[in-house]
């Protein structure tokens, strides 16, 4: 864990509300990443949602799980997603990114992007049951892909390219003034895993 290449990415000064992304991009090293990778993909009971989009049923483009505490869930996009206990390996992981960031963790959206044509659409992390201006700790192994960001005024746009063993915060305000995508790529064959920690109120 290198703890000397911290950053802060400068976001527009048109963003008065000091709203902050720290980024680590190498936060892991190669083999623990490598390791990591391939626990995840592995060991992961993953889900394929469907939502439904003008009267069709249609499988989210990438699997997902939700880990936190058993008898809670998380709804987005009408998806329910029920919490799988968090087992040993991804409690110290979460472990250490609270320890990284300074902040608390409880939750877990971890997704399992195939390849290139695998992707999650426009949207903020900003669903009721996160609080208020809700903090996300993201942890991207495997293939890197862009993170754009697009401010919710001005339009703004920032591109950010998350390495194997990165982790990345999204500071208090970043849900309320931007949207976050991962677009489509078809250069793309590796698959990418992303751990999105979160905190929900018991
Ligand atoms: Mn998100």
């Amino acid at each position: 864990m290198d703890l000397f290449d911290h950053q802060i990415i400068p976001l527009p000064l048109t963003d008065k509300r000091q709203a902050q992304i720290s980024f680590w991009p190498n936060w892991l090293d190669g083999g623990r990443a490598d390791a990591l990778l391939g626990q995840s993909i592995n060991h992961i009971d993953w889900r394929s949602d469907q939502i439904r989009i003008a009267g069709k049923i249609i499988p989210i483009p990438r699997l997902q799980q939700w880990f936190g505490d058993p008898g809670t869930s998380y709804t987005y996009s009408n998806i329910r997603l029920p919490a799988v206990a968090f087992p040993d390996w991804i409690e110290k992981l979460r472990e250490a990114i609270e320890d990284q960031s300074g902040e608390r963790f409880n939750r877990a959206l971890v997704n399992y992007y195939r390849d290139g044509s695998d992707s999650v659409d426009w949207h903020a992390d900003d669903e009721a049951e996160l609080g208020f201006e809700p903090l996300v700790a993201s942890l991207s192994l495997g293939a890197e892909r862009v993170f754009q960001l697009r401010h919710n005024i001005t339009q703004e746009r920032l591109d950010i390219s998350l390495p194997h063993g990165s982790l990345l915060v999204m500071g208090a305000g970043i849900q309320s003034y931007w949207q976050h995508r991962i677009g489509k790529s078809k250069k793309i064959q590796q698959p990418r895993v992303n751990f999105t920690f979160r905190y929900m109120a018991p």
